[in-house]
C-alpha cells in the first residue's frame, strides 16, 4: 500500500511509468526496505535493481525472485508490485526462520516491463538476457520524443553509489509471483496458481497515410481519409480474428492532425494479438498485412511487427517445486496458463523459471480498480518463501 501511494491516482489506481520521477521515488523506497533488512543493493546498465541476501556459498548463482514496479497509466496497485513486495516478505520470513540459504537469494526489479511509455516493454529482462540488443532498446522514444537512453541515464544518475553488475549473470532459478490478471483462480476458489507457461503474442504498429483536406469542400470521392481506412482495416481484422481463444486489441490509436474540420491524413495504431497455440498465432499474425492492404482504400499503409513472443511452457521441475511447496503448506493449488506477458518469459531462456499466481478480484487488471485480498497475497507469498528456500538449499 505504501508503494502504491507512489504514483497513486485519485481513482485509487497507480500511474508509475518507467523511468519517471514516480518510479525513481519507488526505487528509493525499495532501497530503504532493503537496507532495513540487510540486503545488498546492485543495479546494471539497464537500471534493473537487485536486492541480495547472502548465502553460505557467496559466489553460487543466486535464486532470484521479483517482477516490475512500472505500471500502465491507468494501472492497479498489484500488477508487478506484488511480486516485488512478495520477494521482500519471503526473504524476511526466511531470515526470521533462521534458515541460512546455501545459494544467495535475490529480489529483482526489472526495468520497464509494461512498455506503456517506451514500447515494446520488458526492456530490463530482455537486455539482461540479451534477447533484445541494447542499442535497439536505448533508441526507443516516448510520445514526447524522449529517448530511453536519456531517461535511463537520468535514473541511474540518481543512484550514483549503487554498485553495477554485468548483464546476464548466471542464476540458479527465477520465480515470479504475480496476480493472475484473469478470473480463473477466483472462479475456481483456488488461492494459488502454479503457472504452466505463457501464451504467445505478436505486437504490430500500423501507419495509414492519406491526405489532409477541408472537411466542407473536398469532394468525398477525392478524399484520402486515413481514419476511415484505418477503421476498415480494424473492422476486417475483428472479423478475421473472431476465433476461439484469440485475444486482440488496438490499444494505441493516434490521429493527425486530429482537429474537427480537417480530413485526417495520418493514423498510427497498435495491434496486440495473442493465442496459446503457436500455429494459430502465426496464421493470424501473418494475415494482418494482407487485411490492411485490402482495406487501405485510397490511402497508403505500412505494417511493422515490433515484437513476437512464442508460447512457452515452464520446466516441470520448477512447477513441481512450487506445487509441492504449496502441498506441504496444505494450500490448494492448480496449474494455470498465463494469458498476460511477464518478465519470466525472458528469464525462461536464461535459467529454470516459474511463476506463482494469486487470484485477483473479477480478474480486473490494467485498470485502476485492480484489487486483491491481502490473505490471498500472503498465501502466495508463503508458497514463494518455501520454494525459494528449497531452491537455495
Ligand atoms: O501486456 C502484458 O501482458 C503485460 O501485462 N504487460
Ligand atoms: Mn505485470
Ligand atoms: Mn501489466
Amino acid at each position: 500500500m505504501k508503494l502504491a501511494r507512489i504514483g497513486g491516482t485519485e481513482n485509487d489506481g497507480v500511474c508509475r511509468l518507467a523511468l519517471t520521477d514516480e518510479e525513481i521515488e519507488a526505487r528509493r523506497l525499495l532501497i530503504t526496505w532493503a537496507d532495513e533488512i540487510g540486503l545488498s543493493v546492485y543495479t546494471d546498465d539497464i537500471s534493473n535493481l537487485f536486492f541480495c541476501l547472502e548465502g553460505t556459498e557467496t559466489d553460487a548463482p543466486p535464486v532470484v525472485t521479483g517482477s516490475h514496479i512500472d505500471s500502465q497509466p491507468t494501472g492497479g496497485k498489484f500488477d508487478g508490485a506484488f511480486g516485488v513486495v512478495a520477494g521482500f516478505e519471503a526473504i524476511q520470513a526466511i531470515q526470521e526462520s533462521g534458515v541460512v540459504p546455501t545459494k544467495p537469494i535475490e529480489i529483482v526489479v526489472w526495468m520497464n516491463e509494461e512498455g506503456s511509455r517506451f514500447s515494446p516493454g520488458m526492456m530490463g529482462s530482455e537486455a539482461f538476457t540479451g534477447r533484445r540488443p541494447m542499442e535497439q532498446i536505448l533508441e526507443v522514444k516516448d510520445v514526447n520524443g524522449i529517448r530511453t537512453v536519456e531517461a535511463l541515464e537520468k535514473t541511474l544518475a540518481m543512484f550514483p553509489n549503487i554498485k553495477r553488475r554485468s548483464l546476464g549473470f548466471p542464476m540458479t532459478a527465477f520465480i515470479e509471483a504475480h496476480i493472475e490478471q484473469g478470473p480463473i483462480l477466483e472462479e475456481l476458489g483456488v488461492p494459488v496458481g502454479v503457472v504452466t507457461g505463457i501464451q504467445g503474442s505478436r505486437r504490430f504498429r500500423v501507419r495509414v497515410t492519406g491526405d489532409e483536406g477541408h472537411a466542407g469542400t473536398l469532394p468525398m470521392s477525392d478524399r484520402k481519409d486515413a481514419l476511415f481506412s484505418a477503421l476498415e482495416m480494424i473492422g476486417a481484422m475483428r472479423q478475421a480474428f473472431d476465433t476461439d481463444q484469440v485475444k486482440f486489441t488496438t490499444g494505441l490509436f493516434q490521429v493527425s492532425p486530429n482537429v474537427p474540420s480537417v480530413v485526417p491524413s495520418n493514423v498510427l495504431f497498435s495491434i496486440d494479438i495473442r493465442h496459446p497455440d503457436g500455429q494459430t498465432l502465426k496464421r493470424l499474425g501473418n494475415a494482418i498485412s494482407g487485411l490492411c492492404e485490402e482495406n487501405r482504400g485510397p490511402c497508403a499503409v505500412e505494417v511493422m511487427e515490433i515484437a513476437t513472443s512464442d508460447s512457452l511452457e515452464f520446466p516441470n521441475e520448477i512447477r513441481a517445486c512450487i506445487s509441492n511447496s504449496a502441498q506441504e503448506l496444505g494450500i490448494e493449488n492448480k496449474p494455470i496458463l498465463s494469458m498476460a506477458g511477464h518478465d519470466a518469459r525472458q528469464l525462461h531462456y536464461h535459467c529454470p523459471t516459474g511463476m506463482i499466481f494469486s487470484p485477483c478480484e473479477e480478474g480486473i487488471s490494467h485498470n485502476e480498480a485492480e484489487n486483491c485480498e491481502p490473505s490471498d497475497l500472503a498465501t502466495v507469498t508463503r508458497v514463494l518463501a518455501v520454494t525459494l528456500a528449497k531452491l537455495a538449499s
